[in-house]
């Protein structure tokens, strides 16, 4: 009886985290790869977790960056290649990764204040109107990531 009870109580609970965590359009794990070569690009990766319905990222922002490109790399017969990215569809409850081999940010002209701040914070401008603020950790090369990868 108490088991039962409690199974039922478990798969509850699981199900409202999962319901929850479908309906909200955020984004997480933001990570930026500084470049070591000064004017050269620096690579940013994050999750994309999508919402109640489908939308796209069309556009990420920062007030204290020179440019800033959504890419993908793509690979073909071993040759790694870049393409730019007019937007990266975001399905409804789904996670898209950007990271390295595949979608990505490309970053101009990173501020001082940031790297010294050690976080970049940036907008992501869905297809939808929604905004959402992000504060990219920014990684120096040789140093480990604060989040998992
Ligand atoms: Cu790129």
């Amino acid at each position: 009886m108490n088991k039962i009870a409690t199974i039922f109580a478990a798969s509850t609970s699981l199900l409202l985290a999962s319901c929850g965590q479908g309906d909200v359009l955020y984004a997480d794990n933001a990570v930026i790869n500084l470049s070591p070569v000064e004017g050269n690009p620096s690579a940013g990766y994050m999750d994309l977790h999508g919402g109640r319905v489908d939308v796209s990222l069309v556009g990420v922002t920062s007030d204290d960056v020179l440019r800033m490109e959504m890419h993908e790399t793509t690979e073909d017969n071993g040759v790694m290649s870049m393409a730019k990215l007019k937007s990266i569809p975001v399905p409804a409850g789904e996670t898209v990764k950007l990271e390295p081999g595949g979608k990505h940010l490309m970053i101009w002209g990173i501020g001082e204040g940031s790297k010294k701040r050690g976080l970049l914070t940036m907008t992501l401008i869905y297809s939808n109107d929604d905004r959402i603020k992000i504060d990219a950790v920014i990684k120096k090369v040789g140093e480990a990531a604060p989040t998992a990868e």
